[in-house]
């Protein structure tokens, strides 16, 4: 039996709003406004507490040491850690604020997650994303892989990956682009999983129709690759493109318009490029256990859904069986996707389960809502049992985050504070404690790795 465990990663203290992602339009409208890091990581806190407090498996991923100091000066930066954030500020704001995002806080783009039941050797695949199309982003896939190495800790169970070549045509964002389905109508026997992969574009096809204004992150080639590493059976992966039109309208991930759990898939109608195609497909793998449920742009325009992160709820099963919705406030707020919510999620008879509404502000200013904080991974009880235990939450554990986020982040950051040389140190500072609490050991560059 599996239990789906939730890694949400914690929000770093130089989290910000730069602006940095092309194609995400909260990250856009919010570039240069002032961000509270304190807030943002006790928002991220108060959903794991609450997922914990409904009976789900809470995991944490710790955040990466920002500023980085090491790529500046693969591009020239020298000097002192001091110098080379004072020189950045001066000849390159933007580079300065790339190696300062909290961007590793959203956890979907960390790695794609394999069950040992789906895998040929019978262990826990990770493959941290690449991250290769933006470069805030890039600069996360080497320290991921180290704190994978050491949060799913040995090869008797789990094996991380090396990230693919970070190349156009091995983009890789992760698991925000892949759902994975199984049969759960015989909860004592649930059925092997079924793999969703939602690539942007296919590098090698030219022929495949491409987003016209934004960038298309994920390939064909890299989830064609993530699921042969991870010894997945051919017959049940499902490679589907994604609608560029819902690319272009802000959806740069396919977690911004799709959500899966179990049987049940939520989408938008513009989620993929060959709708009827992808079902039949899901249909043909899962039968009857296969519940497809699509949202109309007449319900909910694309544009509403970009805004208000409808899909990127999380969609997870409770203890009893029945499922939650964890929807973002700006979810609520929305008179259509509030209607959505409760019509689907109300809790009534014939209902598809409950839902829970949770302020994440902070995140979704920069385009991460409750599903983008969240890593899935389904274990088996010995797998979950060797996971480095000070990163699985409990009361007490998120006691001493909160309070470690009291005493260690600033409730006010605009771009211009990130020339400040004190926020390294007092980011270090919290890191090298936060390693402690969380008994994983020496992960980061300044601890002398
Ligand atoms: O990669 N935003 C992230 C948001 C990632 C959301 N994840 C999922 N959909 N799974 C991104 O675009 C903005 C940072 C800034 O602008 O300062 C940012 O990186």
């Amino acid at each position: 039996m599996l239990r789906e465990a939730n890694f949400d990663g914690l929000v770093g203290p130089t989290h910000n709003y730069a602006g940095l992602s092309l194609g995400n339009v909260a990250s856009a409208k919010h570039a240069g406004r002032v961000s509270n890091p304190r807030a943002a990581a006790l928002q991220g806190l108060a959903k794991m507490r609450a997922l914990m407090e409904l009976g789900l498996v809470q995991g944490i991923l710790p955040p990466q040491e920002r500023p980085d100091t090491s790529t500046p000066r693969l591009l020239g930066f020298a000097g002192s850690d001091a110098q080379v954030i004072r020189s950045m500020a001066k000849r390159s704001p933007l580079l300065l604020a790339q190696v300062s995002s909290a961007s590793s806080m959203w956890s979907a783009n960390a790695a794609t997650v394999t069950p040992s039941v789906d895998a040929d050797d019978g262990r826990v695949h990770l493959t941290p994303a690449n991250l290769k199309s933006m470069l805030h982003r890039s600069i996360e896939p080497a320290t991921t892989a180290r704190v994978l190495r050491a949060v799913f800790p040995g090869s008797k169970h789990f094996v991380v990956h090396e990230p693919l070549p970070a190349c156009d045509a091995l983009g890789d964002e992760g698991a925000a682009n892949h759902t994975r389905l199984y049969d759960a109508t015989n909860p004592a026997r649930p059925g092997p999983g079924v793999h969703l992969f939602v690539y942007g574009t296919h590098h090698a096809d030219r022929r495949t129709p491409r987003p016209a204004k934004f960038p298309a992150r994920q390939t064909r080639e890299a989830s064609e690759a993530v699921a042969r590493l991870h010894g997945i059976d051919p017959e049940r992966c499902v490679f589907a493109q994604q609608n560029p039109g819902a690319i272009d309208a802000g959806a740069f991930h396919n977690d911004v318009v799709c959500v899966g759990n179990a049987g049940v898939l939520l989408y938008h109608e513009m989620a993929f490029l060959q709708e009827a195609k992808v079902l039949g497909q899901l249909r043909r793998l899962l039968g009857k256990a296969f519940k497809p449920v699509r949202v109309s742009s007449k319900d909910v325009p694309i544009k509403t859904a970009v805004r208000t992160y409808l899909f990127n709820s999380q969609l997870v099963t409770l203890e009893g069986g029945e499922m939650l919705l964890v929807a973002p406030t700006q979810t609520r707020d929305n008179l259509r996707t509030r209607r959505v919510v409760r019509s689907l999620f109300g809790g009534d008879k014939g209902s598809l389960g409950t839902h829970l509404y949770m302020d994440v502000r902070e995140s979704m200013h920069n385009g991460g809502g409750p599903a983008c904080l969240r890593l899935r991974v389904p274990m088996t009880d010995a797998q979950l049992a060797a996971v480095a235990p000070g990163c699985i939450c409990t009361p007490g554990q998120l006691d001493k985050l909160e309070d470690w986020v009291g005493r260690h982040y600033r409730q006010r950051l605009v771009p211009a504070d990130l020339a400040d040389p004190k926020l390294l140190e007092e980011s270090r500072g919290a890191l090298a404690e936060l390693t402690k609490i969380l008994g994983i050991g020496r992960v980061y560059r300044f601890q002398g790795r």
